[in-house]
């Protein structure tokens, strides 16, 4: 059988390293590939690019399509201007994605959305964000979510807060302790999204499609992270994902 072609965005910036100083390169963290092979899908880097005949020739290869995490959206796409808290903003990455995302959505690909990648969906259809953390009102649990350091694996705590989901059937419990590199976080959820898991202070961790016959799943935390480092329950997340890539080809 073939192996599912599975579209994975991908970071950019001017390279720093003294042989290639200021040469512009993509590039892709070895977890979000590796977490893709591990699954048996083939990773495909989908460089930047505002050429919508190039976005639609990306959408019709691939099976499904992973986009991932990096700098903070502009806050424009949610109608708010950049708070003094918001983080590094990149313009082409986000001309990019909105395109692949919303021709995605139209096309029904299905897709696996992480950090970034769900933030990025949320407001592309009618929802918002936390600019940071720190502006949620009368949030005073102090859980930590900005662990940069791999090895916290287990920095917080989620909670299942929707059993008839496809989380809840993968991770088979209640509750699962997850990594959180993000300083960001959903505000108003948009109206395709529902929340299958929170962490105790609230924070939406883990969300799913509320479009009919649309697979989605988007994550706060890192589970390429967990996935390729720890070999934990999050690696079934995308044995899950290329399965059912497979079942649909
Ligand atoms: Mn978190």
């Amino acid at each position: 059988m073939k192996k599912p072609l599975v579209g994975i965005t991908c970071h950019n910036k001017l390279n720093e390293e003294d042989w290639f100083k200021g040469y512009e390169i993509n590039y892709l963290g070895v977890s979000e590939t590796q977490s893709i092979i591990k699954a048996g899908g083939v990773p495909l880097m989908l460089p930047q690019t505002n050429n919508e005949a190039i976005i639609d020739a990306y959408l019709e290869n691939i099976d499904g399509l992973v986009v991932i995490g990096g700098e903070d959206v502009n806050p424009a796409y949610y109608h708010e201007d950049v708070s003094s808290l918001s983080g590094p903003i990149n313009d082409v990455r986000d001309e990019f994605e909105a395109l692949l995302i919303k021709s995605a959505v139209n096309k029904k690909i299905p897709l696996f959305l992480i950090c970034r990648g769900l933030q990025f969906f949320n407001v592309l259809y009618q929802g918002s964000l936390w600019q940071d953390l720190k502006l949620i009102p009368h949030n005073k649990l102090n859980i930590p979510h900005q662990g940069w350091n791999l090895s916290y694996k287990n920095i917080h705590r989620l909670n299942v807060v929707d059993k008839d989901s496809y989380f809840y059937n993968i991770i088979k419990n209640d509750y699962l302790y997850v990594n959180s590199l993000h300083h960001q976080t959903i505000n108003k959820l948009s109206p395709l999204l529902k929340i299958v898991a929170q962490s105790d202070d609230g924070v939406i961790e883990v969300v799913e499609s509320n479009i009919q016959d649309h697979f989605i799943i988007g994550f706060q935390y890192h589970p390429e992270i967990s996935s390729y480092y720890y070999h934990d329950d999050n690696t079934r997340l995308f044995d899950y994902f290329i399965n059912y890539l497979k079942e649909i080809a």
